[in-house]
């Protein structure tokens, strides 16, 4: 496969209602797309899970279209042929900025398996055709305002709550929820907002029943979780500290973590993001799909990798009303049976609404071989 252009373009999309964690509050994203051009005239899109501005992670919006634009464009066009095993080593030396070479990955990915005709679960081993979806509830104003959200979510199907929690917003909100909906299947998410002499504070959660705890302590913490990990009931689980399989494999070995949540961006790619599910197997450690406020995109992506063997909870692959009003794919993934499906035509077996894509773009950057 040769390309003849590479498409970097942002968007703008706003959400249905704000979405506050513990680094901020999210009210629309401004997402990188990346579409390539095959010489054959087939597309492939991916999708860049970088934030607008670097609190999740140290990558951005901006940041990510310049590393790809300065970076990586330049080794991709050296390339004799290209595929998503033959971008990854060509993309190696450049350190970091996983998420700007998980987005050209997946657009790679995408023209490539539309040309071989083959489903993106399909090629990754997916062993289901639909997977239960979780949903991620943002830090509210007050109790009642968050019961009222899960409330519509548990009404909506949803197989699995997680509340986002930070110093000041956890043991009481937990509470509620468990009181309100008894034994529903309940977990938070603190995206790295305590440190270790929180333990005992922490500990509080234990009567809650939670299925686990994520990245209760800074991404570079290892030694710390597994302090924590000594301190708690609740199993811990590991999301930002996790930015490749070798970092999965020391997090197990150290005692870190018991679980494991996959996002592709957060780790390079999805080549990476199988990798880091088959090291997880190899412990006997489940793992589950988190999310990023995707767009359709990066949502089919998620799915399929969701439906690989390990997977054995719940992911963050919520239905895409519950980030937009009108998602930038013409078949919206949609929940039935507390369900989404997993897309079963070609590549990423979506198709973009080229209409309302237009009119959620920001800007347009046409790159070539020669450019
Ligand atoms: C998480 N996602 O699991 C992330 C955090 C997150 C669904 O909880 C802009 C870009 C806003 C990235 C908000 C969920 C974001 C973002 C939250 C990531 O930790
Ligand atoms: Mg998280």
């Amino acid at each position: 496969m040769k390309l003849v252009e590479v498409e970097l373009r942002r968007i703008r999309l706003p959400l249905v209602a704000p979405f506050r964690t513990s680094f901020g509050v999210e009210t629309d994203r401004d997402i990188l797309l990346v579409r390539v051009t095959t010489e054959a005239g087939t597309r492939g899109w991916g999708e860049c899970v970088a934030g607008g501005l670097p609190l999740y992670s140290a990558e951005h919006t901006a940041g990510a279209q310049q590393v790809i634009r300065e970076f990586l464009l330049p080794r991709l066009w050296r390339l004799p042929e290209v595929t998503a095993h033959r971008l990854e080593p060509a993309l190696a030396a450049v350190k970091g900025h996983r998420m700007a070479k998980a987005a050209l990955e997946m657009a790679v990915l995408d023209a490539e398996l539309r040309t071989l005709g083959t489903s993106l679960g399909g090629w990754l081993g997916a062993v289901r055709d639909r997977v239960p979806a979780g949903v991620s509830v943002g830090i509210a104003d007050s109790i009642p305002e968050l019961l009222d959200a899960v409330h519509g979510y548990l009404g909506e199907g949803y197989r699995r709550i997680k509340l986002k929690i930070e110093p000041g917003w956890d043991v009481e909100p937990v509470r509620a929820v468990r009181e309100r909906f008894g034994d529903i299947a309940l977990q938070v998410d603190a995206n790295a907002a305590y440190r270790l002499p929180d333990a005992a504070h922490l500990a509080k959660l234990d009567d809650f029943d939670l299925l686990l705890i994520e990245q209760p302590l800074a991404d570079d913490d290892l030694r710390g979780h597994a302090a924590l990990a000594a301190r708690l009931r609740t199993p811990i689980c590991l999301d930002e500290s996790i930015t490749s399989a070798r970092a999965a494999a020391d997090a197990i070995a150290l005692g870190a973590c018991a679980l494991v949540n996959i996002k592709p961006g957060r780790v390079g790619g999805l080549l990476e993001a199988r990798r880091v599910h088959d090291v997880c197997a190899a412990h006997g450690i489940p793992v589950w799909c988190g999310g990023m406020l995707e767009t359709g995109i990066g949502r089919a992506a998620n799915v399929a990798l969701a439906a690989l063997p390990n997977f054995t909870l719940p992911g963050d692959t919520s239905a895409s009303g519950r980030y937009w009003r009108r998602d930038l794919v013409t078949e919206p993934f949609v929940l039935r049976g507390g369900h989404v499906e997993v897309p079963a035509g070609p590549g990423l077996g979506i198709s973009v609404d080229e209409a309302w894509l237009d009119e959620v773009t920001s800007s347009v950057e046409r790159l070539g071989p020669a450019s």
